[in-house]
């Protein structure tokens, strides 16, 4: 039984924020859509020459994000972005390649379980890449109840090959369809809203794939971006719009449900673009630690608190989104391993801006640390040779002046906070056709040209039963 109590201010004030937010469920839906490999200038928001009206909906309606951060890399982020935690430190350096047996440690808890565990359904559609060579590897036995999609870091769009190998499943089990990938998720994502438990709120992750390699989209929807005179560019430009017309279905979707102001929107990208992109005018791009490499396109909504076409000038990087959702959703993170990311939702609601401290973001020997109004570089050029930078980056976005010289001591302290860093051992390799656990391998009469030696990844078919099964049988 509840004893009455005398109101004390502190209760009074509590009372009038729990008013304020009194329209807001405790737990909001969570739909969190990923873009593979999309270049900062690839948004209508930020200038791109061909039209993203739904992705600019988000943030118009809701805010942008000014200075997100991704890792330079599609495994690495994936990795930041699920667990909340350095994947420096849990040892995923670079894409995870098709035939590699390691994936996301067994032992890392991730952001579905965390959801799962307070009454959310958790659905994931689109690109895993975090391990894919045994069942306990994937999605649906790392907390989302349902996963459709690729397990690899990139796939056929019509043919749903990598590497040779059929690379489409849901929940383990390989499917065979006919469509383009962008379509299939955005279709099997729209039915899961519709088809939903209505008394439970839900957290859907869709990744596209798109529009990583290979460039590939309908000639009809090529045609439309006739104007761009460069091919590659002309089958992006289609590509990114596919993603669009996705985007816009889900939005529509929670309208049509009448959900849309109980769902938290979030979009954003998993590392800068690179062959048809554009980052704008960022430094580089893809698998590099500048900023075209890292800093990407996001964007979230969630009516009556994140809205008003606002900037979010807060620096927030992947492995903060666990625990800053986490925590917008009124769910407690049951992880066990200390997160490296931190909760900004405090930040995001009320425009207050907090400072990086240290925060060290890097990929396959390349790595940038941020504090203050600093970002030092420490890694290797394209050509492979040593490389230290100090940049003032708020005031010098497009990395043009290296101030290192004038600031010895200034980088000097940022490269003793590198070496604090605690790097894990390293759990992929992204070398050649090896020995995998599971899969089917190679396909007689398929095709190598979706594989991508570097910066692709890529995953076998996980089929119903594992290979070793099927080899077992005389
Ligand atoms: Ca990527």
């Amino acid at each position: 039984m509840m004893e009455r109590m005398p109101l004390t201010r502190r209760a009074m004030l509590s009372t009038l924020s729990s008013a304020l937010f009194a329209q807001k469920p405790r737990h909001p839906n969570l739909l969190l859509i990923m873009a593979d490999d999309l270049g900062f200038g690839d948004v209508g928001f930020h200038g791109s020459e061909f039209p993203t009206p739904h992705i600019d909906r988000i943030a118009k309606q809701g805010a942008q994000f000014s200075h997100y951060y991704a890792y330079p890399l599609c495994s690495p982020t994936r990795c930041a972005l699920l667990t909340g935690r350095s994947p420096l430190t849990v040892g995923i350096h670079g894409p995870f390649g098709p035939f590699d047996k390691t994936g996301l440690p067994l032992d890392e808890h991730t952001m579905a379980e965390s959801f799962r565990a307070a009454g959310y359904q958790t659905w994931m559609v689109g690109k895993w890449h975090l391990g894919l060579a045994r069942q306990a590897q994937l999605p649906h036995r790392r907390g989302f109840d349902h996963f459709y999609g690729h397990t690899g870091g990139s796939v056929s769009y019509f043919t749903h090959l990598l590497a040779g190998a059929y690379d489409w499943q849901r929940n383990g089990k390989s499917v065979r369809e006919e469509g383009y990938t962008t379509e299939l998720l955005g279709k099997e994502m729209e039915s899961l809203i519709r088809g939903r438990d209505k008394s439970r709120p839900f957290f859907a992750y869709t990744a596209f794939n798109a529009p990583h390699t290979p460039l590939e989209a309908p000639s009809e929807r090529i045609a439309k971006f006739a104007h761009i005179a460069d091919e590659n560019r002309r089958t992006y430009a289609a590509m990114v719009s596919m993603v669009d017309d996705q985007v816009g279905r889900l939005l529509r979707v929670l309208e049509e449900e009448k959900i849309a102001k109980d769902t938290m929107v979030v979009f954003l990208s998993d590392n800068g673009g690179a062959i048809g992109a554009s980052n704008g005018p960022l430094r580089e791009g893809k698998s590099t630690v500048f900023e075209g490499g890292i800093r990407v396109p996001a964007a979230m909504w969630y009516t009556g608190v994140i809205e008003g076409g606002k900037t979010i000038a807060q620096m927030v990087a992947a492995h903060d989104l666990f625990p800053t959702l986490a925590a917008g959703c009124g769910v407690k993170p049951r992880n066990t391993k200390a997160f490296y990311g931190r909760n900004l939702w405090g930040n995001l609601v009320s425009g207050k801006l907090s400072a990086p401290k240290n925060v060290v973001i890097g990929a396959v020997g390349s790595f940038a640390v941020f504090d203050g109004e600093w970002k030092y570089v420490a890694g290797r050029t394209r050509g492979g040779d040593e490389m230290r930078a100090l940049f003032r980056i708020r005031q010098d976005p497009s990395e043009k002046e290296d101030v290192l010289a004038a600031h010895p001591e200034v980088g000097r302290r940022m490269a003793e906070m590198l070496a604090k860093l605690e790097i894990g051992e390293t759990l992929n390799n992204t070398g050649g056709p090896g020995e995998s656990a599971g899969g089917g391998g190679l396909k007689k009469g398929g095709t190598k040209k979706g594989f991508k030696k570097k910066g692709a990844g890529g995953g076998p078919q996980v089929e119903t039963r594992p290979a070793v099964a099927e080899s077992a049988v005389p």
